[in-house]
């Protein structure tokens, strides 16, 4: 076994990966991911893997892969060289003295340096971060396909494949009528055999959710997800109130920080956080927004960013450490991805993702991969997002 040590050196490159079919949300649709890839090397010779993913550019939130690998490259992997390895709060607080904002760059460093760390130790990552409590979580599948016929079929076979039995249905590209009138032939279709959830993904205000989560929850929605603008805190918290005995909401884009989280805790504006080792700035980070949860009574739900492999199994490894408030996870970032950058994915049991026990977070990079879909050799120069309908005047 060989001790932490100094951090030596970091990388990172962007990548285009298709996807298996274009992903419609409410904002627009993809039908390609662009994560960025850290690599980090400590001087003991250990390596580690991160990433950053985000969804269309800046247009999920304000970083992009492009803004992602600039901040890597050029602020946050000088700053850091030399520092000691294991000494991760170091790391993050000089991280965000190089660098303030900028969550999605730091998480995918600090997850390099948390697997390249554990690899040293030959130890899973998750024995890093608290120890693990669950060894697989439900999986969730997200219907985006935009077409009706499409998402029964794929949810037909996910279960048949027992896959996934919890799909999550993205709204609000269409009117609020029509979506309530998608979303319950979707649940007319499922019903007995699945759970079905709503992500709105900030696109309706106040007074159209209070009209239209109703109607969703009769046709057998559960869980609702960010119904509102991120920022709209007063109506997640009415919205909490009046529909808590149906149905839970889930913040989303609001909960980013550990202060967002103290603000919805204390308004009482949500029953559920989507944790995203992206957007809270990290594995440790995610435990502290996780910590405030679980001291507010308000439930957790393992949520993505469509990572590859590579972020999903540190996501993985890090919900695993948490309790047993959840409502599973959404893991998928892999199957939605005409490749993957491992020798082996996170296997799929009776509806559950098993956590990988190897060291650092259990997957091994397969470095041609990386090579085949660097943008380096895709030519691409930015991130695509079809913004379709979307109003521009
Ligand atoms: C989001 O807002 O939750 C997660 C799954 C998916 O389809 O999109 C993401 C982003
Ligand atoms: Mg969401």
């Amino acid at each position: 076994m060989i001790g932490p040590s100094p951090i030596e050196r970091i990388e990172a490159r962007i990548l285009d990966i298709p996807t298996i079919r274009p992903h419609k949300l409410s904002f627009g649709a993809i039908s390609r991911q662009s994560p960025v890839i850290v690599q980090l090397w400590l001087r003991n010779g250990a390596t580690g893997f991160g990433e950053a993913a985000t969804i269309g550019g800046p247009s999920w939130n304000e970083e992009s892969p492009e803004s992602i690998w600039h901040a890597i490259q050029t602020y946050l992997a000088p700053a850091l060289v030399d520092q000691d390895g294991a000494a991760f709060g170091a790391v993050l607080a000089r991280m965000d003295v190089a660098c303030k904002g900028n969550a999605f760059a730091k998480s995918a460093v600090e997850m390099a340096l948390i697997d390249a760390v554990s690899r040293s130790l030959n130890l899973p990552a998750y024995q890093l971060l608290g120890g693990k409590r669950h060894q697989s979580l439900p999986l969730v599948w997200t219907l985006a396909s935009g077409d009706v016929a499409q998402d029964l079929e794929e949810a037909q076979l996910r279960l048949q494949q027992k896959r996934h039995r919890i799909f999550k249905m993205k709204i609000g590209a269409r009117t609020p009528q029509q979506d309530v009138a998608v979303v319950s032939e979707i649940a007319r279709g499922l019903a007995g055999k699945a759970t079905l959830t709503v992500d709105v993904n900030q696109a309706w205000d106040g007074h159209t959710a209070r009209r239209y989560l109703p109607q969703l929850i009769d046709a057998g929605v559960t869980l609702i997800e960010q119904p509102v603008a991120k920022w709209n805190v007063e109506a997640l918290k009415t919205l909490s109130a009046e529909l808590g005995s149906r149905a839970s909401i889930m913040a989303d884009e609001t909960v980013c920080t550990p202060q967002d989280a103290m603000l919805l805790a204390r308004g009482q504006a949500s029953h559920v956080f989507s944790l995203k080792v992206a957007k809270h700035g990290g594995l440790l980070r995610t435990r502290q927004v996780a910590g405030i949860a679980e001291a507010a009574d308000i439930g957790w739900y393992g949520g993505t960013m469509l990572e590859t492999s590579i972020g999903s199994a540190a996501s993985a490894h890090v919900f695993a450490t948490l309790n047993h408030q959840h409502h599973g996870c959404e893991l998928f970032g892999p199957q939605l991805l005409v490749d993957d950058l491992v020798t082996a994915r996170m296997p799929i049991v009776d509806f559950e993702l098993q956590l990988p026990d190897g060291p650092g977070f259990g997957v091994e990079v397969d470095q041609t991969q990386l090579d085949r879909f660097d943008r380096a050799r895709t030519g691409l120069h930015t991130t695509h997002i079809d913004l379709g309908h979307q109003a521009t005047a």
